[in-house]
């Protein structure tokens, strides 16, 4: 019985950090897991356009929040880290748009229910040309913890 179980949550793991539409393929999905008393976190991917066009994020929503926004980082003149919304984001052709902390970001605010470590969040993606990409990532303390430690390299 425990084998199958096992077998069933990594499993899930592995469609959670690879999704495709068309050309366009997200990987590394996770969600930030936030403290019952923050009704704010936010998720992290890399998406990638394989296709020889232009693709544009042009609306991404989640049942998980209220609302769902791109999300960057700002400098401000004085020096000051300051998060803005993105109306929508370019990822040319070949390239790969890499949401990760400090940097890109997708915003889910106003959490319907707490987040934590093991929960799941489902995500969707509208684009010009791949169209729809729903995701499902999981919700973790911080991204490298939930790879499972030490990384052994083979050469
Ligand atoms: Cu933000």
């Amino acid at each position: 019985m425990k084998f199958f179980q096992i077998v069933a949550i990594v499993s899930t793991l592995f469609l959670s950090v690879f999704a495709q539409a068309g050309k366009l393929t997200a990987e590394g999905g996770w969600v930030r897991a936030v403290p019952p008393v923050s009704k704010n976190t936010a998720a992290y991917l890399t998406l990638k356009n394989g296709s020889k066009k232009d693709e544009v994020l042009l609306h991404l929503s989640s049942k998980a929040a209220k609302h769902t926004e791109l999300h960057t980082i700002v400098v401000e003149p004085n020096g000051a880290k300051k998060m803005q919304k993105m109306p929508h984001a370019t990822i040319k052709a070949g390239t790969e748009l890499e949401m990760k902390p400090g940097g890109y970001h997708v915003m889910l605010i106003d959490l319907v229910k707490p987040l934590k470590e093991g929960d799941t969040v489902e995500l969707e993606f509208i684009f010009q040309h791949a169209g729809k990409l729903s995701l499902s990532l999981p919700v973790k303390m911080s991204e490298d913890k939930a790879e499972g430690g030490h990384h052994h390299h083979h050469h």
